[in-house]
């Protein structure tokens, strides 16, 4: 299991920095960086200081251009792969080695904040310019990608770093995903300028030197503890699904409360039924966070409620066990209000440890940059999770202020985005020297 936030003695004197060894030998442009971020925050279907960039949806198409046109700029081959993830890889000195990979995912919630997953997008742009800019090339190729649906606002979430990683089956690509509407997850796809019937060749055959994903926190672990790095020591498990409740439309003035099935009533205990699953022997947290009520009309007894779950555990089983648990709950409401209660769970995520090569790496770099650093777990789900089996992963997380996000007022002070992406370099730069 994961300590709680262990402030780590900042150690001033990197093992592997030589004195007038600049950390890395080469650095970020600031200014670049901030106003990308600012470039990306703009493209997006709702006004200001709100993101809203769906996947596959025209915005996260348009930041996608974006990406692909910063791409060539830098000396870096830029391509968009079938299911919509985007690629800049930049060359090493020694083709025989895999590529030390950096990235985040570019679609976001509806009304969320600029940062989640976009600042490491831009940030990965970031070191492939920096290198660029500075004429240095590393020993490993170093490869950026954009994700595409990291949030699954419009399908099961990953697709993206699911189909790099080899885990997305072409029958996913035909089912109708509720929020895409009455179109397949091919068509969505297909209207959005991808390929999927050409799914297998985004498929990474090779494994990868590394994969470093840097990420807004999210939580308010480093904002309270006045820390500008976090070591990520695992990333959480995930077990999301959803509820379908079929009880009986009827006349809300007419129908006696004893004659009832009403969706809604039992809904209502669904959800808290979801809370009770998480705490002490449950999962971490637990949520219900949409819930469709039909007809939904104010005179008519609801007929039917389709509702989301997401249960989140470090640990494998806590997270089956909350599951279990709401389960049984949910058959007893059932029972209890005469309403047919379904639990679809979609296939879980098992929490990922990152690598130990890889979290020494981040702190040697946090250190060379004189940032201390804190190691904590990931409360939220990424892609880096996802790919794990394609090499050793980890992440950097930087201060979310208040702890915010999948907000509009998500936001991180300016120096500790420019303090984030200075390590993700330095942290790329020594895996290319440390890396076996
Ligand atoms: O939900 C999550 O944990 C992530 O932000 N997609
Ligand atoms: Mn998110
Ligand atoms: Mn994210």
């Amino acid at each position: 299991m994961v300590t709680g936030p262990v402030p780590l003695p900042v150690d001033r004197t990197d093992p592997l920095r030589r004195s007038d060894d600049p950390p890395a030998g080469v650095d970020v442009d600031g200014g670049r960086l901030l106003s990308r971020l600012d470039e990306m925050a703009a493209i997006s279907a709702t006004p200001g200081p709100a993101v809203t960039r769906v996947a596959w949806s025209p915005e996260w198409r348009a930041a996608a251009e974006v990406l692909h046109d910063w791409g060539p700029r830098v000396g870096a081959r830029c391509w968009m792969d079938p299911v919509g993830n985007v690629i800049a890889e930049y060359p090493g000195s020694d083709s025989r080695l895999p590529p030390l990979v950096t990235g985040s995912h570019l679609d976001t919630v509806p009304g969320g904040g600029h940062l989640d997953g976009t600042y490491g997008v831009v940030a990965a742009w970031e070191v492939l310019a920096s290198l660029a800019a500075a004429g240095r090339v590393l020993r490993h190729p170093v490869r950026a990608v954009a994700f595409v649906n990291e949030e699954g606002v419009v399908a099961p979430p990953y697709t993206g770093s699911r189909a790099v990683a080899g885990l997305l089956e072409s029958d996913e690509l035909d089912q109708q995903p509720s929020a895409a509407g009455s179109r397949s997850l091919r068509a969505l796809l297909e209207s959005a300028g991808c390929q999927p019937a050409a799914l297998d060749r985004a498929r990474w055959t090779q494994p990868v030197a590394a994969f470093v994903e840097l990420h807004v926190e999210q939580g308010p672990v480093l904002d309270q503890g006045g820390v500008s790095i976090g070591v990520v020591a695992a990333v959480t498990g995930q077990q999301r699904g959803r509820v379908r409740i079929r009880g009986q439309a009827n006349h809300a003035g007419t129908t006696p409360i004893s004659m009832r099935h009403d969706a809604l009533v039992a809904a209502a205990e669904v959800v808290l039924a979801v809370r009770a699953v998480s705490g002490p022997g449950g999962c971490d947290v637990s949520t219900v966070g949409r819930l469709d009520v039909g007809p939904n009309v104010a005179n008519v007894v609801p007929g039917e409620v389709d509702m989301t779950f997401d249960l989140r555990s470090t640990d494998p089983r806590r997270l089956s066990a909350a599951l279990s648990d709401l389960v049984r709950r949910a058959e007893q409401i059932g029972a209890a209000r005469r309403v047919e209660v379904t639990v679809d769970p979609l296939p879980p995520t098992a929490p990922v440890p990152a690598d130990p090569l890889v979290r020494e790496a981040v702190r040697r770099a946090a250190t060379s940059h004189g940032l201390p650093t804190l190691s904590l777990a990931s409360g939220a789900g990424h892609d880096c999770a996802i790919v794990a089996g394609l090499g050793p992963v980890g992440m950097i997380f930087v201060p979310s202020t208040g702890g915010i996000s999948h907000h509009c007022s998500e936001s991180t002070p300016p120096r500790d985005l420019l303090g984030g992406a200075r390590v993700l370099l330095s942290t790329l730069v020594d895996l290319d020297r440390t890396l076996p």
